[in-house]
């Protein structure tokens, strides 16, 4: 009887000390948009306003270009694309209904100079300066930075890989996201990284430390944004896939407003779980989605996942180094 009282002391004691640390972090995440919203005020205004319909169709109508109509044939004339064969209405007309489309697909000769850079070249523990490694003293890293890598990014990917220059410069990606943004479109993000197999209590700390990819959210980078996903090694289910919620760009309930963050379960509730789009494919496969979508990543048990991401929208609110 003692031990059972013991341990349920422990266990109020752990769930308090958890929920105290929860509040603290969730404090801290609000200071931060303060600091950024203090920086940056038009960032600030955005991120409050662009949640809500009509924030979002305000800053649509206000930053939208009205003669793009007439200068469709100016996208990228001068450089050919990766995705030749991409019909680029066809992928808008997706996005618009489903939140995303899935059919990019990158060429083997990009995909190999990637992953060469990406087998070569620095990688940052969760793209920190200063906790540095090579892909192949991982273990080493490990031991010398004293953590389990969860993810690492490669800071300086766009000054030193031609393929990621190409690849963010691609015109039938710019085409996709001018039409679907209805504006010539600013790149505000290009990064590449890892999310690696991890314990799940590494995981789980993970998720409450700031990096909340691993729950269902929604991004508010701009009153419209446009996001490409390339996978640059094999991905199912149990090696990192990312999850979309189809239509739910365009379907909110009131408290998602509020709150950007959600469980499984209550996005199963209101969305139905037919909703949800396990995304899985080869290395190379790529596809486009509106991060005002709910999206998660998922922890990899079987192999380790490499993504690129690159964000386009409206304006450059500075929030990323390029
Ligand atoms: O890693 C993933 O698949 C999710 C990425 C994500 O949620 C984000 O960048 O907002």
């Amino acid at each position: 009887m003692y031990f059972v009282n013991v341990l349920e002391d422990l266990n109020r004691q752990i769930s308090c000390r958890f929920t105290c640390l929860k509040i603290r972090l969730k404090l801290e995440k609000h200071y931060q948009y303060l600091i950024k919203g203090k920086k940056n005020s038009r960032w600030l205004l955005m991120f409050v306003i662009a949640r809500l319909p009509w924030g979002r169709n305000l800053g649509e109508f206000f930053y939208r270009d009205r003669y793009l109509t007439q200068k469709q044939n100016y996208y990228g004339t001068k450089v050919s694309s990766i995705f030749k064969d991409t019909d680029s209405e066809k992928a808008v007309k997706l996005i618009k209904q489903d939140g995303y489309y899935l059919g990019l697909q990158l060429s083997q000769p990009i995909l190999k100079e990637v992953l060469e850079y990406a087998y070569t070249a620095n990688i940052s523990i969760d793209g920190k300066r200063g906790f540095e490694f090579k892909y192949s003293n991982k273990n080493q890293a490990a031991k010398q930075y004293n953590c389990q890598i969860i993810t690492a990014n490669y800071l300086a990917i766009n000054s030193e890989c031609l393929a990621m220059q190409k690849l963010s410069n691609d015109p039938k990606l710019r085409e996709i996201a001018t039409k679907y943004l209805g504006k010539e479109p600013v790149l505000v993000r290009s990064q590449m990284g890892w999310t690696f197999i991890g314990s799940k209590q590494a995981y789980a700390q993970k998720g409450e430390t700031g990096i909340p990819t691993l729950r269902f959210h929604y991004d508010l980078d701009d009153y419209r944004a446009l996001k490409f996903f390339f996978y640059l090694t094999d991905v199912d289910s149990l090696s990192g896939s990312h999850r979309c919620v189809a239509g739910s760009h365009k379907k909110r309930k009131l408290l998602h407003y509020l709150v950007r963050s959600q469980s499984d379960q209550k996005i199963a509730d209101y969305y139905g779980l037919e909703s949800v789009v396990n995304i899985c494919g080869r290395a190379g496969f790529g596809f486009a989605e509106d991060p005002f979508c709910f999206h998660r990543g998922s922890p990899p048990t079987t192999a380790p996942r490499l993504m690129i991401q690159l964000e386009f929208a409206l304006n450059d609110y500075g929030m990323w180094e390029l």
